[in-house]
């Protein structure tokens, strides 16, 4: 079995992708690489590296000397930290994607894996159900260099063979893992305030729908459209995929059903903004009939095992 590389193992996805990659291919096969220069504990269980995605020489090199052949690059800014620092953002999210993608140009690897989002979409995009292929127009740093991401990776595709493959995932929801920074973070920590103070002030108004999905279904697609023959992938620049999408009203509403003393108000901030400008719900037909895809979690069945599991 080749190496396979995380970068960017720390955040929300990676914490959990490295473990479920390392229970399928064995925990030596599975490296988790990261700014950070401690390993989280819940890593523990198999190889850790610090790696600057930035540091195009020393990635490069890390990548042939260890003989890796597969990459899940995660290293990024989310939405909300980008718009504080966008020169910043748009080079993280564009030149770690150059790297990797030359590294597979030049055959030092097989598969990648770069995540795209939601945010390619913009305000001039049909905002419920949101088809896979329509009117992107993103105004946000983080939309921007997701779209460019998406465009590059068919292009390196097309011209070089270079088997990529992503997903517009939407807001995720975990447990394992906090957020890391985007508009959707409201949906995880709505549930730590629940958990602890019985009350949550949103950022985002009541009636404002965002597709979200539950982490565990994030990283079932993830695993399964690395797994799909190269050939039955017709889409190269990145998979629209739902889960569930909800308000903060109807998000609170499940969460009282569970939890009848739970108050939630709203103070929207800039955030609203960004969430104004992204789809309600998503058209996910592309990835259902190209490789199968079926999400599992609706949002009661979210709710449910969040609350139990939130510490
Ligand atoms: P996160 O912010 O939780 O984690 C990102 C990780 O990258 C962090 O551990 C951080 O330390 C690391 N990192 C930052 N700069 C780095 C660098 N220069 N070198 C190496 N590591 C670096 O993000 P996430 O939520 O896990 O998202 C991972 C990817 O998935 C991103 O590309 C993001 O845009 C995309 N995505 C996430 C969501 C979501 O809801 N979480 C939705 C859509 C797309
Ligand atoms: C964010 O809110 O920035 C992310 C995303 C949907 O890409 N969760």
């Amino acid at each position: 079995m080749s190496k396979i590389l995380v970068l960017g193992s720390c955040g929300q996805i990676g914490t959990e992708l490295v473990l479920a990659l390392r229970e399928k291919f064995g925990n030596q096969t599975v490296i988790a690489a990261d700014l950070k220069e401690a390993c989280p504990t819940i890593l523990n269980n198999g190889p850790y590296i610090q790696l600057d995605a930035l540091d195009k020489e020393g990635v490069r090199s890390y990548i042939i000397g260890e003989n890796i052949k597969e990459v899940y690059l995660l290293a990024a800014l989310l939405s909300a930290t980008a718009e504080k620092n966008p020169e910043f953002a748009w080079r993280l999210n564009m030149e770690g994607l150059f790297t990797i993608l030359d590294l597979a140009k030049e055959g030092q690897l097989q598969k990648i894996f770069w995540p795209s989002s939601i945010a390619v979409f913009g305000p001039t995009t049909p905002a419920n159900q949101t088809p896979q292929h329509t009117v992107m127009e993103p105004t946000t740093v983080y939309g921007i260099s997701k779209q460019a991401g998406e465009r590059w990776c068919e292009y390196y595709f097309n011209k070089y063979g270079v088997d990529v493959r992503s997903i517009r995932y939407p807001g995720l929801i975990s447990y394992k893992s906090l957020p890391g920074g985007g508009t959707t973070d409201y949906a995880v920590d709505i549930f730590y305030k629940a958990k602890s103070e019985g009350k949550f002030t949103c950022f985002l108004n009541a009636d404002t729908a965002l597709p979200m999905m539950f982490m565990d279904d994030a990283i079932r697609a993830t695993i399964e459209l690395m797994e799909v023959p190269s050939e039955q992938i017709k889409i190269r620049s990145a998979y629209n995929l739902a889960g569930c999408s909800f308000t903060p009203a109807e998000l609170a509403f499940e969460i009282k059903s569970i939890q009848p003393n739970f108050e939630i108000d709203y103070a929207p901030d800039f955030r609203q903004t960004i969430a104004d400008s992204w789809p309600n719900s998503i058209d996910d037909s592309a990835a259902a009939s190209d490789w199968g895809w079926k999400a599992h979690f609706d949002t009661k069945a979210m709710v449910k095992v969040m609350l139990e599991n939130v510490q």
